[in-house]
């Protein structure tokens, strides 16, 4: 059946000036519904608050069916605030978010140019104006809900809701647009919002005082200028159909169930406190990865070389593993349906307990669903209060959160400091001592002293537990962790807590150590005894991966080469990165520069991680490279140099980094 664009437009004359324009609107319907949709249209345009116009224009055009095109709406989510300096602020985090480098010059544009019926379209960098007509404004036309239709006209509220949801979603979808904004021209209607690819919709309670008549829109533009031609005929002629539009997503305030008449606004800390982390340069998004971890991904529709995964030997797509993965799920099912203790132990999990004990040198290991349900186990069981846990202070934050669990007294060690140790162990006498390190530290590379670890266990009666997650299959010569890299040297330490997810490819965390520690952690591990078994397919896969690596250590060496590789070309442009694993860090130190130089490596394809508190500490934000044994050499050299550069670009004032910064930048 045809579909018609029904487009609306009212206006009201002024003397010796352009018509006022009051109202546009727009519906994509089957011919049978034309009439219904060009009244709701008129209706819509003789009621608008900006007054009564004195032309309404309504076109009607047959749409060609071939050149139709369906995007899925954006995922929307909705930012309380009490003021339009709030909500401008959110604004302005948000657009820095979605890549802006001028997220306050842009919302100034917009509040000082006079009203358009169009949208700014503005280069993202130098805030160029580039539409052809800059009294008109660039226009979003030839859209609609794909429900459109069938569902009756919204109210007020909702009607500019939808409206603007489908008007995003098109703009969002046009080449090379970063980000809009959009404050609207109602007078009383002061929600507004930001939208981008990476960010999705997101409503902004208040940008305007109630009565302003002060709107627009700009649509951020960055790419080539050849281009903008380009985006302009898709904003404005391609037919598009926008699918799943989701429900307006309400501000804390307005929602029913979570008020209570005795407690209002009980959840209005969660809006605030989102507004104040992004305020910071610290708001997170999530982008979607389209593909398998590789050397090169697909990751929200780009190409990206990808150094920020933790699949250090490529095993997660490879095609053995996946087939082990599909064979146990298909063998034993889905889930476990049960936790280890009651029926959900597996064939493959007794196998795989076997195989990765004997593979690190311990007698017995125990499968947790993950590496931080590991560390949460172990530190709990083995600590209570009267006991001590000594921590260095660079580890993981599943050691932290299984210190804290544990209830023991827990002191932190200036990172890798073991004569600092020492004297806290003489000082601090417990129950039971643990001392437990990252064994590679996951956002630093770096590799925990060993000998020195194992000599202050020995002196003062310390249980040792090291967390190989980094290190297995990454360090050692055949990737057995940090007892092959240093060496034998008299006994190792008691526990090793590890990840099925990293190296190995597939999901899931264990411990490993001598039998009758496992067998009373079986017992004693509530993280172990009240989690449901890990199932069939990551269990398979790990296994498969298991004896991948075990079978190829020349996949370790490949690993091993390209860090040593990346680190040489990274010296070559004047930074010295600390660590020496696979993990490369690049010190930034402020948030924004970290997550400006990330953005910067992005548009140059290259997919290297911003790292910011609370990962790291404040202010010792940076960029976090994570090798592959599949790594080009090639890519690594561009990688290297671009990574380099956007890192200097980034921190102009800072010569290039100097070592004695690492430590705790
Ligand atoms: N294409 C491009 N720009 C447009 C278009 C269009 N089709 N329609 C309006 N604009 C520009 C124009 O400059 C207006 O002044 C400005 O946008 C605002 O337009 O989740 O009602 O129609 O509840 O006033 C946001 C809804 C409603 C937020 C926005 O915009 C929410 C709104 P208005
Ligand atoms: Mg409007």
């Amino acid at each position: 059946m045809p579909l018609y664009s029904i487009r609306m437009r009212a206006s009201r004359a002024r003397p010796q000036a352009r018509p006022e324009h009051v109202s546009g609107a727009e519906r994509i319907g089957t011919a049978r519904a034309v009439p219904a949709l060009a009244a709701e249209l008129a209706t819509r345009a003789l009621g608008h608050p900006k007054g009564t116009p004195d032309s309404i224009h309504i076109s009607i055009e047959a749409l060609d069916e071939g050149a139709l095109v369906r995007i899925p709406a954006l995922p929307a989510r909705a930012l309380a605030c009490a003021d339009a300096g709030t909500g401008l602020r959110l604004a302005e985090g948000l657009l820095r978010e979605a890549g802006a480098t001028r997220p306050g010059a842009v919302i100034d544009l917009l509040l000082n140019t006079p009203p358009l019926r169009g949208a700014m379209l503005v280069d993202a960098d130098t805030l160029e104006r580039l539409e052809p007509d800059r009294e008109r404004g660039v226009r979003a036309t030839r859209m609609d809900m794909a429900e459109g239709a069938a569902l009756p006209p919204a109210p007020d509220g909702k009607q500019h809701y939808r409206e603007a949801a489908v008007l995003a979603a098109k703009v969002c979808a046009a080449p090379h647009i970063l980000a809009e904004l959009c404050i609207s021209d109602d007078p009383d209607y002061v929600t507004g919002y930001v939208a981008a690819p990476g960010l999705g919709y997101v409503r902004i309670q208040r940008l305007k005082e109630p009565g302003s008549p002060r709107g627009g829109r700009i649509f951020l533009y960055r790419g080539p200028r050849e281009a903008v031609a380009a985006t302009v005929g898709f904003l404005e002629r391609q037919p598009v159909l926008v699918e799943n539009v989701p429900p307006p997503p309400p501000f804390a305030e307005e929602t029913g169930a979570e008020k209570s008449p005795s407690q209002p606004g009980r959840l209005a800390f969660v809006e605030e406190e989102l507004a104040a982390i992004a305020a910071r340069g610290l708001y997170r998004s999530m982008e979607v990865c389209e593909s398998a971890p590789a050397a090169r991904v697909r990751q929200e529709g780009r190409e990206l070389l990808l150094l920020a995964s933790g699949d250090y030997l490529g095993l997660a797509g490879d095609t053995r593993v996946k087939a082990a993965a599909a064979e146990a799920l298909a063998a034993l099912g889905a889930g476990t349906g049960g936790s280890r203790l009651t029926t959900g132990t597996l064939p493959l999990h007794v196998r795989l307990e076997k195989e990765l004990a004997a593979f690190g040198g311990s007698e017995e290991a125990l499968l947790f669903s993950s590496g931080y349900a590991a560390n949460l186990g172990v530190l709990q069981a083995l600590c209570g209060r009267g006991d001590v846990i000594f921590s260095d202070e660079l580890n993981h934050a599943s050691i932290i959160d299984g210190c804290r669990l544990s209830g023991a007294q827990v002191i932190v060690y200036p990172h890798k400091d073991m004569a600092a140790l020492d004297r806290m162990a003489l000082e601090h006498q417990g129950r039971r001592r643990v001392v437990v390190s990252d064994a590679v530290f996951s956002m630093d590379g770096d590799v925990a002293d060993l000998p020195g670890l194992m000599g202050a266990a020995r002196r003062h009666g310390l249980i040792t537990v090291l967390d190989e997650a980094h290190a297995l299959g990454v360090i050692g010569r055949t990737g057995r962790g940090i007892v092959e890299h240093f060496g034998p040297t008299g006994p190792g330490p008691d526990i090793f807590t590890g990840s099925l997810s990293k190296a190995l490819g597939a999901d899931g965390g264990y411990m490993r150590g001598p039998a009758g520690l496992m067998e009373w952690l079986r017992h004693t591990g509530r993280s172990f005894v009240f989690s449901t078994a890990l199932s069939a397919a990551p269990a398979g896969a790990a296994l498969a991966a298991l004896h991948i690596l075990r079978g190829d250590p020349g996949r370790v060496a490949r690993l091993q080469e390209n860090a040593a590789f990346f680190r040489a070309c990274l010296r070559g442009h004047g930074v010295e990165p600390p660590g020496e694993t696979a993990i490369v860090p690049l010190l930034a130190g402020d948030e924004r520069q970290a997550v400006d130089a990330a953005r910067a490596l992005r548009e140059a394809g290259i997919l290297i991680s911003a790292i910011r508190y609370p990962t790291v500490a404040r202010g010792c934000a940076r960029l976090r490279a994570a090798l592959r044994a599949d790594h080009e050499r090639a890519d690594l050299a561009r990688a290297a140099a671009e990574a380099a550069r956007a890192l200097i670009r980034a921190r102009p004032e800072l010569p290039p980094q100097a070592p004695e910064t690492r430590r705790h930048c």
